[in-house]
């Protein structure tokens, strides 16, 4: 049920964008591009020294409504450095679509079919719309979210694991600018093919584990030592949200100012006014693990200092979920 449900509110998106995308291609300048070099994004993950994987991660990066990404990479475990050299917001969820289709298949054959159905529901007609959205190709019930990293705040870099299996996969932000159009329809779509080939790479040890389900929200061990971690998170279960989709788990510092209601109101997209540029003040987004199917777990790295942090699902109003937990970390590790 899940994997049929997530899809269409991507695509959905990418329907209520194109419907205004001259809005969006001015909203696009105000995206460009920051002249972000490697060495000007901000260290929030482990790894920035060279060490014998780095040249095994997989590096995405984004310098406008875009992303730069190998076209082909090895099938197991692999671990996507994402770089966000923009002035916004970003995140990107993996897709992994059925066997013999890739972007291209999604591109001419689903996008059409959201756009049409964007043109109903501007005019009010849900009913009509939905049923647009039923005539969709029948490949398209079978894409699978295979997580990918959190949020990750402009000039900021995060890396994320997770396992793949061969086949074709599509990576999407569907971040919305301030005028509401989704990052994916102006751009910010990408295909990727996993290989039949094995990566090297082997299943991260984590140093901080979180459990994430339905029933009983984000949970981990609230005595987190600051320094370098690699955080695995367990999706215990997985279901469909009232915005469609599933959770996920992101890492978010958060300042003295910042305001922890408007936080918890941003991660809906379906809220009109919602998940959309810029960020709420005072949150700087650190990555994490975009969805991933029950059962499975994702790993992230990241540096901690002292200082106050959220583990946050994109879900609506997380914080009654118990997905939006704040925790502290304290000045020493004895702390
Ligand atoms: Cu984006």
């Amino acid at each position: 049920m899940k994997t049929i449900n997530y899809p269409i509110i991507l695509w959905l998106c990418r329907i209520l964008c194109g419907a205004i995308l001259i809005i969006a291609l001015a909203a696009c300048e105000k995206e460009s591009l920051t002249g972000l070099n490697e060495s000007d994004l901000k260290v929030n993950i482990a790894g920035e020294n060279p060490d014998a994987n780095n040249s095994k991660k997989v590096v995405i990066k984004s310098e406008g409504m875009s992303f730069t990404a190998p076209e082909e990479i090895q099938s197991g475990w692999n671990t996507f450095r994402y770089e966000n050299g923009t002035s916004n917001p970003h995140f990107f969820v993996i897709e992994k679509l059925p066997a013999g289709k890739t972007v291209e298949d999604s591109k001419a054959e689903v996008v059409p079919v959201f756009q049409e159905g964007m043109d109903l529901i501007e005019a009010g007609l849900d009913d009509e719309a939905l049923a647009v959205f039923f005539s969709l190709p029948a490949w398209y019930w079978e894409v699978v979210l295979q997580g990918g990293p959190g949020l990750v705040s402009p000039g900021t870099a995060a890396e994320s694991t997770v396992y793949m299996t061969p086949g074709d996969y599509v990576i999407e932000c569907y971040v919305k600018t301030g005028n509401g159009i989704f990052h994916s329809t102006i751009g910010m779509i990408e295909g990727i093919h996993v290989s039949e080939e094995t990566s090297k790479i082997k299943e991260p040890e984590s140093t901080l584990d979180i459990n994430i389900s339905s029933t009983s929200g984000i949970q981990f061990k609230s005595d987190i030592r600051p320094g370098q971690h690699v955080v695995s998170v367990y999706f215990e279960d997985q279901v469909v949200h009232e915005h469609f989709l599933g959770h996920d788990v992101h890492l978010v510092k958060l300042s003295p100012e910042a305001d922890i209601d408007a936080l918890n109101a941003w991660m809906n997209w379906k809220d009109p006014d919602q998940f959309k540029t810029p960020a709420p003040e005072g949150v700087e987004f650190l990555g994490g693990m975009q969805e991933l199917p029950a059962g499975e777990t994702g790993y992230f790295t990241a540096i901690l200092k002292p200082g106050t942090y959220a583990f946050i699902s994109e879900v609506p109003d997380p914080m009654s979920k118990n997905m939006f937990k704040i925790f502290e970390v304290p000045q020493n590790q004895s702390n």
